[in-house]
């Protein structure tokens, strides 16, 4: 098999990393390890920034976005006797959507299903060849069994945090930052409508809470909790008491409903530089990690991804190398900043047990709270800030 790109993941980046190339005549292959299914239910982000929503409409897979996304115009975020509002369009003229990975992710495998590039579901024994070269290679097992070998004039490594790219390229030259936080989040998804109009973020004695939500039927929501903790020691009743204790405001009340997904999630920050080895660039989780806090995530690897777009597009049709020999400092700007911005929401937000922590952490939100241009800060950085920041 021959390829001008071959792509590791069928994540959004990989999938977004595909479309963007396609739509600009550079043929790709997407090779996934798991199945369709399995790639489809996975459960994560929520949030998009508005350059996410503008990269996917212009990319034509924005459709179902457009209908079933919802607009958001700010958060609160709340601590005892506090529930304050920040609204984005006043403090910085933009807004998010509230629109699930899970959805980005069926809309784009079902486009590229449907006509575009080859995207192989179900492939093993993955391994990336003389990176060095022109003629990078992936090896891999097809779902049939059949051991394939992909020639590449370039290879993305868009496989996660777990994959298989990053330690190529960490083993050409590079250094790792890695901070793994004294807690976690328990996440659900409920069948109730959410009692909110915006996210709340909830600082509370007990612990942060997120109040966030998937529909105007389904609500998502978070609890932070110990590492250790043991999904099964955490009952239905047990995380809706949890909830009302940290969000509880007078003439309000958390909406309960049947619990249909239940899970606790790591907290890390993770970034690995540079994003590239010769002729394998690395975009999205492969190359960094940040704590959900900050809703940045799947926006990062979206920006990752249109940059690396641009960047291809040039070296493999204008055979010019600026923009690929430039792409790791200018998208680690960006990943910087989302690190720094995701660091700060999760130590502002999260109880570490520590009453001088604690009061810091007040004195933070009322600084927020009373202060425009604390507020502006924020705002700026949860709506996303220009691509090449
Ligand atoms: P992904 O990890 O999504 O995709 C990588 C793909 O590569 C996967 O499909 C994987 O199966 C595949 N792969 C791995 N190894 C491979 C191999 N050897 N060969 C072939 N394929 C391989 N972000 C937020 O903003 N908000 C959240 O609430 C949030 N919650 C999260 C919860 C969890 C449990 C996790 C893990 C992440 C969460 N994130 C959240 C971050 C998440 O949204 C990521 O930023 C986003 O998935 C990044 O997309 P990708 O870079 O495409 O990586
Ligand atoms: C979510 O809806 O899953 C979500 C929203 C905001 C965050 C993290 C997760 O900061």
């Amino acid at each position: 098999m021959r390829t001008q790109v071959g792509i590791i993941g069928a994540g959004p980046a990989g999938l977004l990393l595909s479309r963007l190339l396609h739509l600009r005549g550079i043929d790709s292959v997407v090779l996934e390890n798991r199945s369709r299914d399995y790639v489809e239910a996975r459960i994560r982000a929520g949030i998009l920034e508005q350059h996410t929503v503008d990269t996917l409409t212009d990319a034509g897979v924005g459709d179902r976005l457009q209908r079933e996304g919802l607009e958001h115009r700010g958060i609160y975020l709340q601590y005892p006797g506090t529930r304050h509002k920040l609204d984005f369009p006043e403090l910085c003229g933009r807004t998010v959507w509230v629109y699930g990975q899970t959805e980005v992710t069926k809309d784009l495998i079902k486009a590229q299903l449907d006509g575009g590039p080859p995207l192989l579901f179900d492939v093993s024994d993955v391994s990336v060849e003389d990176v060095d070269g022109d003629s990078p290679r992936i090896r891999f097992t097809g779902a049939d069994g059949t051991p394939q070998v992909l020639e590449c004039d370039a290879i993305a490594g868009t496989d996660g945090f777990h994959g298989v790219s990053r330690p190529v390229v960490q083993a050409g030259s590079g250094r790792v930052w890695e901070r793994t936080y004294p807690y976690a989040w328990l996440g659900i998804l409920a069948d109730a409508a959410p009692a909110t109009d915006e996210l709340i973020y909830a600082w509370h004695p007990d612990g942060f809470a997120l109040y966030s939500m998937r529909s105007p039927k389904v609500s998502r929501l978070y609890l932070q909790v110990d590492p250790g903790e043991k999904i099964e020691d955490w009952s239905d009743d047990r995380i809706w008491e949890n909830l009302a204790t940290r969000f509880a405001l007078d003439g309000w009340e958390v909406n309960t409903g049947t619990i249909t997904e239940k899970s606790v999630l790591p907290m890390r920050s993770f970034v690995s530089a540079p994003l590239r080895r010769g002729r394998l660039f690395l975009a999205g989780d492969a190359a960094h990690i940040v704590p959900p806090t900050g809703a940045k995530g799947l926006n990062l690897a979206v920006a990752d991804v249109t940059l690396l777009a641009s960047a291809l597009v040039r070296l493999l049709q204008e055979k010019q190398t600026d923009l690929v020999d430039s792409y790791s400092d200018r998208a680690l700007a960006r990943v910087w900043r989302c690190t720094h911005f995701s660091w700060f929401m999760t130590s502002m937000l999260h109880r570490s047990g520590d009453d001088f922590d604690a009061e810091l952490q007040l004195s933070q939100l009322r600084r927020i709270a009373q202060s425009e241009p604390a507020a502006r800060e924020l705002a700026e950085n949860y709506t996303g800030l220009p691509l090449e920041y």
